[in-house]
């Protein structure tokens, strides 16, 4: 392990090339992301700044939370001047396309039908699509919506996921009782209750994860085209994940996945929901092929709250079985997850995501966790920066605090006496999570040291001068990262350049920054020579997407094992050249040199010329052919990369707040964040990551909050009403690191992605309740508004 808290090491990289001596290597160095001139000067083209002469989509949707469609009288919106179509369940049922998303029941214990495009008959969220309408321009289309007469029959509505298990609450189908799509245990039940019986003392805790809305900047849109000739759609969407997208869509329209062709251009935030399946776009699709007319969609603000995929939402019951000295035995875990109507999954509601994180960094013997994934008449959840990770460190990490003050025991000692130690990896959890590397207590340390821990503990219990009580808190964390395959191609032109593609999607993460660090440094090449190509299933012909922090682990080791391929195939090209073994030959920046002779060299660049010069490279050039339409190739290697594992980045955060009392104005005065994620390809860019996955983390302990009415209606439908955080919120975020390289990847990452959604709630939470702690406040729910901090104030002093 080496510290990297490094200060700034390097800037631009517009001349640097790389070698293979350490200090000339790009990785590891903060150059600035080549992405940013374009998006900062606002230059970038977005999906909706795509026209194609295209029609415009809107959708009618169900402003009731549950119930069923009695009729649809669209005869005033079809004789509408520019209204090209409306169509409704009967118009998708009659065409060759299913128009569903399939749900994946492999992975639910029941059988459900698919979330369709337009509703068949039943509503189960309020904001479902009932029908559609197309018209040449969007305000006509809007315009039409509402001449559209639909008449509803309700029904009474379930929004809480666990009451939506109770006896006689609402039911959303028919042979799915209680609502539970999935019950669903890890870990060994029996093993857990010995745990209990033999510890001195069991700690209780009930915890609410408030429910999420995703609010990038950019609404999600789509604009398709059909080409009938061809039979071919080709979609330019918002997406974190082409290739999913594309293989989702032709499951929802019915054709073969060659059908589909799926271009992303820049994508303006995702933070999870644009990796998923969502009815406009696959409207927007079958619209193209029903009018032969390029057909665009954009959602409104309140549209993509309450059609577009929540997040979070669990109930918790939790208890940890500790003896007297802090040793913790066993830990045991209920929770209720709602799915929302239609069950759409993702992480917050599989174990796998979830449950498997709940040791924390922990030495935990023995855990249970029983999670029931429950319908709610909401809309669907899905995964948001974190995707289940986030729910399980919370219940790990504010136990621990709760813990801690029924023994008496510092928080931070507690946690001290049970981290896994530097020695124990890999270690297996007993909820079947094998960390792969770690050493946690010099993270904790460093945030400790950060904070001014001592100095913060050290208060009297009374508020300060300025009426205000303080509080210090602490939460360490593990994340799984990486998972699944990737796609890497890399291409050296006959100039040398070289273009790089990848399966995966960057929607603000940096890729075309770190990705042409880490081949440039494989292939000694010049930073600037390299261009990284994402989002367009015709340029690479397989890919999983971004999200799971993985696109470093499995996109960047992809794209390094396809340079060294093409590096080990340069360098006989270049051994013939100059006329010795290839082994006798070695690639240093920008050229290859004889061993022990470095005056005889030949240049990276002519290299790749003779490449294509010789006759092997004449054949390779006549089969290739690049995104450019330039045909010359003079190499290229394609690789699929699956990691070796599960990737675990961890690290330990720190905050100090100020709650008043009078009030329950809560203030984060700071934040400390210290990560680990193995090696740093970009430093600037991995705090970049850190920084707004803390702001989303403030921003779910302290305001966000989707809110339901009983009768399942969305209360929190616009940013007025959603109350993200502002810049007044979030003070300045204070980034250390440490590197621990993952053994479990050629380049020694963890993804970096989502760790500040994980540590900051249980870290704002813990911090919270220890100011509070002197008014005998033991726990408090998120959203940590005035109002909640006030309710838990009054209900401490009415005890
Ligand atoms: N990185 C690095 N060194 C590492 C790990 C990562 O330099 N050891 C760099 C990467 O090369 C990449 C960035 O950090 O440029 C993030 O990498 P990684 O952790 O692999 O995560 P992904 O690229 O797979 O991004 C996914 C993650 C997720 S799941 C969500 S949600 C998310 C996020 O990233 N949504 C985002 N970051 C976001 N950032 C922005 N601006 N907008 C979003 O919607």
């Amino acid at each position: 392990m080496s510290d990297a808290r490094d200060g700034r090491v390097g800037g631009d990289a517009s001349d640097v090339s790389a070698g293979s001596s350490s200090e000339d290597r790009l990785v590891g160095r903060r150059i600035d992301r080549r992405e940013d001139a374009e998006l900062l000067t606002g230059r970038a083209t977005y999906t909706d700044d795509l026209s194609a002469d295209a029609a415009h989509l809107a959708f009618v949707r169900s402003p009731v939370g549950h119930g069923r469609i009695e009729s649809i009288d669209a005869s005033e919106a079809e004789g509408m001047g520019d209204v090209l179509g409306v169509y409704e369940w009967d118009d998708i049922d009659a065409s060759p396309s299913p128009g569903v998303l399939p749900i994946r029941t492999e992975s639910l214990d029941c059988e459900v039908p698919g979330h369709p495009v337009l509703a068949r008959d039943r509503i189960r969220y309020e904001g479902q699509p009932v029908a559609a309408v197309v018209a040449e321009d969007r305000y006509v289309a809007r315009d039409a919506v509402e001449a559209v007469d639909v008449r509803y029959e309700t029904r009474p509505a379930v929004v809480d996921p666990a009451e939506a298990t109770e006896a006689g609450a609402p039911t959303l189908y028919d042979g799915v009782p209680n609502n539970v799509a999935l019950d669903a245990e890890l870990g060994d039940e029996a093993a857990t209750e010995e745990a209990f019986a033999a510890a001195d003392r069991v700690v209780e805790l009930e915890l609410v994860n408030n429910r999420l809305i995703a609010s990038a900047l950019e609404p999600r849109a789509a604009l398709a085209r059909y080409d009938a000739d061809r039979g071919q759609f080709t979609v330019e969407m918002t997406s974190q994940s082409p290739h999913g997208h594309r293989r989702k869509l032709s499951e929802t329209l019915g054709v073969d996945e060659g059908r589909v062709r799926v271009v992303v251009p820049r994508v303006g935030g995702g933070f999870g929901h644009k990796g998923h399946h969502h009815p406009g776009e696959a409207m927007a699709a079958w619209c193209a092929r029903e009018l032969y007319r390029p057909v665009k969609w954009t959602a409104t603000r309140s549209e993509n709250y309450r059609e577009g995929a929540h997040a979070r939402d669990h109930r918790t019951s939790a208890e940890l079985a500790v003896d007297d000295d802090g040793s913790v035995r066993g830990l045991r875990v209920d929770t209720r997850a709602a799915v929302g109507g239609y069950g759409l999954g993702g992480g917050a509601s599989m174990p796998a995501w979830y449950g498997r994180l709940l040791s924390s960094q922990y030495r935990i013997p023995a855990i249970h966790c029983r999670t029931r994934a429950v319908f709610t008449n909401t809309a669907p959840v899905h995964s948001y920066r974190g995707a289940g990770r986030p729910e399980a460190i919370y219940v790990t990490e504010r136990l621990m605090d709760v813990v801690a003050d029924e023994l008496g025991i510092d928080p931070v000692e507690l946690r001290r006496r049970n981290l896994v130690g530097p020695e124990e990896f890999p270690y297996e959890t007993a909820v079947g999570a094998s960390y792969d590397s770690g050493d946690y207590e010099t993270a904790l340390d460093e945030a400790l040291d950060a904070i001014g821990y001592d100095e913060a503990r050290d208060r009297a219990g009374e508020p300060a001068d300025d009426g205000r009580y303080r509080g210090v808190g602490v939460a360490c964390f593990t994340e799984s990262t990486g998972g699944g395959f990737e796609r890497g191609v890399v291409r050296v032109r006959p100039d040398g350049s070289v273009v790089v593609f990848a399966g995966t999607h960057s929607h603000g993460q940096g890729h075309e920054t770190t990705y042409a660090q880490l081949v440039a440094d494989e292939l000694g090449v010049p930073y600037d020579d390299v261009e990284v190509v994402e989002g367009d299933t015709d340029d690479t012909p397989d890919g999983t997407g971004t999200f799971g922090s993985r696109s470093t682990i499995t996109g960047g080791s992809a794209v390094v094992e396809s340079a060294r391929d093409v590096l080990r195939e340069a360098r006989s090209v270049a051994a013939g050249r100059l006329g010795v073994d290839a082994a006798d030959v070695v690639s240093e920046a920008g050229a290859f040199r004889v061993v022990g002779r470095p005056e005889r060299s030949v240049s990276f660049a002519a290299v790749a010329r003779a490449a294509v010069e010789s006759e092997e490279g004449e054949a390779r050039s006549e089969n290739g052919s690049d995104a450019d339409g330039d045909a010359a190739v003079a190499f290229e290697a394609s690789t699929r990369y699956e990691p070796d594992g599960t990737a675990y980045a961890f690290g330990t955060h720190a905050a100090r707040v100020a709650v008043d009392a009078e009030t329950g104005a809560v203030e984060v005065e700071r934040y400390v964040a210290v990560d680990d994620c193995g090696e740093r390809v970009n430093p600037t860019i991995v705090e970049g990551q850190v920084h707004g996955g803390v702001a989303q983390g403030i921003g779910q302990a302290r305001s966000e909050g989707a809110a339901y009415g009983d009768d399942g209606t969305l209360l929190t439908d616009s940013m007025l009403s959603y109350a993200l955080p502002r810049a007044t919120s979030v003070p300045d975020i204070e980034t250390r690191a440490t590197v621990t390289p993952s053994p479990r990847n050629p380049i020694g990452v963890k993804g970096i992605g989502e760790a500040g959604t994980i540590a900051a709630p249980p870290t704002v939470v813990n911090a919270v309740v220890d100011a509070l702690s002197p008014l005998g406040i033991r726990h408090v729910d998120m959203p940590l508004t005035e109002e909640n901090v006030l309710d838990a104030i009054r209900e401490t002093d009415g005890a």
